[in-house]
């Protein structure tokens, strides 16, 4: 089935003002929608990042395709091969690790493999999960995913999730998650506060939630020996500690240590990562992220790596809508070695692209859509608006630090800070 079109259209939505080591989330976040127009009128989505260094490469692909058989995907990634060479696109935001020419190339190739495995569903009358090999389960659990956060964005009424700075209002603000959408596993990024207060969060939300495992993820904000007093004052606490410190050596230091399992989106983001990352006992569990490990068959492959070498598996998140949504619980749904609730920034957005319905919360997870493809449908009118809102906001890339000193003056991100 021929590629007739590749249509990429850039979108914001609103986004909280939300705290990490790199600063604060800005008033919209960013994204990047791909319809994939094939012969027979049918049409495969795909969802990945908005900023302009990523729109710019992805469109340069786009251009690509027309003609492309939609179900030969190693050719897709000999044309994204071909037509990026070695560029390399910059996540500016430093949340997901360095920046390579192979993370560029499987960031890219993602987003067209996602479309690509939608199309070829609708075609099939098949789910995505069906041509990933079948379902391992038929719900995908997620973890509710706590930020610190200020009351309002610059220039704006408060929102109603309130400021989040103390252990109370954090209590407060998972309970109101735990509430919506039945929730078992809680994660915290961290980061934000000197670590000893990070700390009574965690166990004032132990206290709130027994028997719910918690994690916190201070992305790489702490030296090794802060992370190592950390990991032993949470012992029988936490499920997992995340990028505690950067860098594979540090996380190494840590993890000789703490009596947890650490996990990362940091320190092994691309295969090339995994080696000296599983040599050196580092990490025990991976945090998958289809977005940029290359889709979503990579990142099966991701898995079986992770099993053959007893590491555990999970899955990162970044502010996303409803066809990231989908391609997640698809892929987690297909990923037999899926150890741990997926992270996802879902409760955090107000608005999307898709029809409702299609991805429901319940118990904490989310049932595998059995229509065809990805099992979404794109809501016209809901992309329109979404990209007026990205051309009306301005914004071209995620600049969580630029916006932090617009609030306080002055601030250099938290990497490696305590
Ligand atoms: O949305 O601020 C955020 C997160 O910090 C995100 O950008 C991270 O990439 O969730 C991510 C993580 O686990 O590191
Ligand atoms: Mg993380």
């Amino acid at each position: 089935m021929k590629i007739l079109d590749a249509v990429l259209t850039p979108v914001a939505f609103a986004d909280p003002p939300l705290l990490n080591v790199m600063g604060v989330h800005e008033p919209f976040a960013l994204r990047s929608v791909l319809r994939l127009v094939c012969a027979d009128g049918v049409v495969g989505l795909g969802e990945s990042y908005g900023d302009q260094a990523f729109l710019d490469q992805a469109r340069k692909v786009a251009a690509e395709l027309p003609g492309h058989d939609v179900f030969d995907l190693p050719g897709l990634r000999r044309i994204v091969g071909r037509t990026l060479g070695d560029a390399v696109f910059a996540d500016e935001h430093g949340l997901t690790g360095g920046f390579s020419v192979s993370k560029t190339l499987a960031s890219v190739y993602s987003l067209f493999e996602v479309a690509a495995l939608d199309a070829q569903g609708h075609y099939l009358n098949r789910p995505v999960a069906d041509l990933l090999g079948g379902r391992a389960r038929d719900e995908v659990e997620f973890s509710a995913y706590l930020f610190y956060k200020y009351g309002a964005h610059l220039d704006a009424e408060p929102d109603d999730w309130g400021e989040v700075l103390t252990p109370d209002a954090l209590v407060g603000e998972a309970r109101r998650m735990v509430d919506a959408y039945g929730f078992r596993s809680i994660k915290l990024k961290g980061g934000v506060l000197p670590p000893e207060h990070e700390i009574e969060g965690v166990r004032a939300l132990a206290d709130a939630f027994p028997g719910h495992p918690l994690r916190i993820d201070p992305n790489a904000a702490w030296v090794p020996k802060t992370s190592i007093g950390v990991a032993e004052q949470l012992d029988g606490v936490l499920e997992y500690l995340e990028d505690p410190t950067p860098g594979i050596d540090g996380m190494a230091q840590v993890a000789e240590r703490a009596n947890m399992p650490l996990a990362t989106n940091m320190c092994v983001v691309r295969f090339a990562d995994v080696e000296p990352a599983f040599r050196a006992r580092a990490v025990g569990v991976v945090l998958s992220d289809h977005h940029f490990w290359g889709g979503l068959r990579d990142t099966q492959a991701l898995s079986v790596t992770c099993q053959a070498f007893g590491v555990g598996l999970s899955m990162h998140s970044n502010s996303h809508l409803g066809i990231s949504l989908a391609a997640m619980v698809h892929v987690a749904a297909a990923t037999p070695h899926l150890t741990y609730a997926c992270d996802t920034h879902w409760p955090w957005k107000t608005t999307d692209v898709i029809a409702p319905g299609a991805l429901e919360f319940r118990g904490g997870a989310v049932a595998v859509p059995d229509r065809p493809g990805l099992g979404v449908e794109l809501d016209p009118d809901a992309l329109a608006r979404a990209h007026e809102d990205y051309v009306r906001c301005g914004l071209t890339k995620r600049d969580d630090v630029s916006y932090m000193r617009r609030f306080t003056g002055s601030f250099e991100p938290n990497t490696a800070r305590w």
